[in-house]
């Protein structure tokens, strides 16, 4: 230990000696590491109780107020304050209400036959509501919004309704530069030059920072304590980077609570795949830190099936040619014999086993998105002409969707407008159309588009039996167009009703009420919709007619179809398969996509659907 440019102590663990990286001047000056940077620091933010905390706050409740939210009969958000009572999701309201009689449950909006706005009735009734989650999105909108305004050098995905990751990596090293500004020089005696060794890091303060993992499981750990002589004789100038990440996390989350009323929970680290898994390791209102050097211990023990991609076929497949259930259990296979059992994309099952996690932290485009509106029907439709109620409320929440998008992004615009019936046990059919070039896009100009698809779809037939409705705009896109026409465009009218309008082009945001499907975590979605539109092959994924049940079980299984299909395209993408993707064919008008066949390879083979 007598030179300061003598590498840092090795890892303990041979499996994981990617967490020990030595980190150079280089590494820290150089400006575009990407996802290989030993310096980088990613975190996701966890909205606590999301959708309970927007009824508080549209109320202006107290926080302390037990309050759930109720979708029908089921429950689907509890605060904390109800979960005291021994509240779970599992509850039906009557029983919730057994457990506390002061609970406070707030049926969820709903869009009601011939209200162009959702709203909270007295007489909800699931055969003539449809379910609005219009204020979570708005919500969601907004602390989205308060991420990206305190992080402009910061790269945030939204990853679900109430959950976003953060990239921290060029805003902590903004920071460490400027407090430690000696590692802006590379000394004149490195012996290296740039590919010195960083000097020895300071130690850290953890106070007040959040929940830091300790490194050994035993060792307890609330942010206040003060860490053991072991973790300061280990730490590295990525602990330091994560330090640094806590506190502007931090700042954020109380930014967020005092100005919007939400609590967060995050968890901060080297990826995003650790970030998730650490975000709920202390729930409500707090942060967690998963340190390199904490990963092997967290991991070990944890079943693998748990683990997103783990948890279908290739999991179930692991799990019996290893004979073994842990983490801890697979790291004794080596990458040579999982490839030539799984093939060679299967390094990345070796990799996420190990902490690794190459996946970016990237804003989705608005590119190939869409927007749905459905309803499941518990009375069917009979009659043709009893369709177009239903298709004017599912307008109405496209339309307040769209403007909504539109007020941060004036010229977005759907290429087309598609609707998809499933009439009775047969699959779901559907119908699109390009959607009209009008300036206003109002509920009835998308009712009176699709009340044609909804024609051409039922046909002349007497009697049908139509069970779910959807409406869904796809292909939403920025209009290209010159600032004179957006003038023309708009006219003053809107001009006036839309004050963002005059924002500066940058600031055009992805509108988050735009759906995609890609990294999003299944608890999240619509819990009405029975299918949903694959942002990547806008293939629509439904639910079989005998899946469909109740409102939480619908949530849920769409949750793992949803997960399947994603699955599905990662596979893909892993095989790097040159074959075309399953693409619906993009004609004015078409029922059924076209698909083509794909035979799976090597890992792909565990994630294709029957
Ligand atoms: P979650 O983040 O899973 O849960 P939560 O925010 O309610 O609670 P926690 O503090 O544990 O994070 O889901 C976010 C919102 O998504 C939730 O408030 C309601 C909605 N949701 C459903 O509608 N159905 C579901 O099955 C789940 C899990 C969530
Ligand atoms: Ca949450
Ligand atoms: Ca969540």
């Amino acid at each position: 230990m007598n030179s300061p440019w003598k590498g840092k102590a090795k890892a303990t663990n041979q499996a994981y000696d990617d967490l020990r990286p030595t980190i150079t001047y280089r590494h820290l000056l150089s400006n575009n590491l990407g996802v290989r940077d030993p310096l980088r620091v990613v975190a996701l933010c966890d909205s606590d109780a999301f959708y309970a905390a927007c009824e508080r706050v549209r109320l202006g409740l107290d926080p302390s107020v037990p309050i759930v939210v109720q979708q029908w009969e089921s429950l689907i958000a509890i605060s904390y304050p109800a979960r005291k009572f021994g509240i779970s999701r599992m509850d039906k309201i009557k029983d919730a209400k057994k457990k506390c009689p002061d609970l406070l449950a707030v049926h969820v909006a709903t869009y009601k036959e011939g209200e162009k706005e959702p709203g909270y009735w007295d007489d909800v009734d699931t055969r003539t509501h449809k379910v609005s989650l219009d204020l979570y999105r708005r919500e969601s909108n907004k602390i989205i919004s308060m991420f990206k305004e305190s992080l402009p050098t910061g790269e945030i995905e939204k990853a679900s309704i109430d959950e976003a990751f953060i990239d921290f990596t060029r805003p902590v090293r903004e920071k460490l530069l400027e407090r430690y500004p000696y590692l802006a020089q590379v000394p004149a005696d490195a012996p290296d030059g740039t590919d010195s060794p960083l000097p020895p890091p300071p130690p850290i303060n953890w106070d007040g920072l959040g929940s830091v993992v300790p490194v050994s499981p035993s060792e307890e750990t609330d942010g206040t304590s003060e860490l053991s002589d072991e973790v300061d004789d280990n730490t590295t100038w990525h602990d330091v980077a994560l330090s640094i990440a806590a506190e502007l996390m931090k700042k954020i989350r109380e930014d967020i609570h005092s100005k919007l009323g939400y609590t967060t929970s995050a968890g901060i680290a080297r990826n995003k795949f650790i970030a998730k898994l650490s975000a709920s390791y202390k729930k409500p209102n707090s942060q967690t830190i998963l340190r390199n050097d904490a990963i092997p211990n967290y991991l070990r023990p944890l079943a693998f099936q748990k683990i997103r991609f783990l948890g279908g076929k290739l999991g179930d497949a692991l799990a019996k040619e290893y004979d073994v259930s842990t983490v801890g259990d697979l790291l004794t296979v080596s990458l040579e014999e999982i490839q030539s059992k799984f093939g060679e994309n299967a390094l990345w099952v070796y990799e996420i086993l190990r902490g690794i996690d190459h996946n970016e932290v990237k804003e989705k485009s608005a590119l190939f998105k869409s927007m749905l509106a459905s309803k499941n029907l518990p009375t069917p439709i009979t009659q043709s002409s009893d369709g177009h109620q239903w298709i004017r409320v599912l307008a109405a929440e496209l339309a307040l969707r769209l403007n909504d998008a539109r007020e941060s992004m004036p010229t977005l615009w759907p290429k087309a407008i598609v609707l998809h019936a499933r009439k009775g046990y047969e699959t779901s059919r559907s119908k699109q159309a390009t959607f009209p070039f009008v300036r206003n896009v109002t509920v009835d100009v998308i009712a009176t588009a699709a009340d044609k698809l909804w024609k051409e779809l039922t046909g002349d037939a007497k009697t049908i039996n139509v069970t779910s409705v959807q409406l869904a705009f796809t292909g939403l896109e920025k209009a290209e167009m010159g600032q004179k026409s957006i003038e023309g465009f708009f006219k003053t009218r809107d001009i006036q009703q839309s004050p963002s309008l005059k924002r500066p082009r940058e600031e055009y945001e992805l509108p988050a009420s735009v759906e995609d499907t890609s990294l999003a975590p299944p608890k999240s979605s619509n819990v009405e919709a029975v299918s949903f539109q694959c942002s990547r092959c806008h293939k629509v994924i439904s639910l079989r007619e005998e899946q469909v049940t109740d409102a939480s079980e619908v949530a849920q299984r769409l949750a793992t179809l949803r997960l399947e299909h994603d699955d599905f395209h990662f596979a893909r993408d892993l095989a790097h398969s040159n074959e075309s993707p399953l693409v619906p064919v993009p004609r004015s008008s078409s029922s059924r996509g076209v698909r083509r066949k794909v035979e799976p390879k090597g890992i792909a083979k565990f994630f294709t659907k029957k």
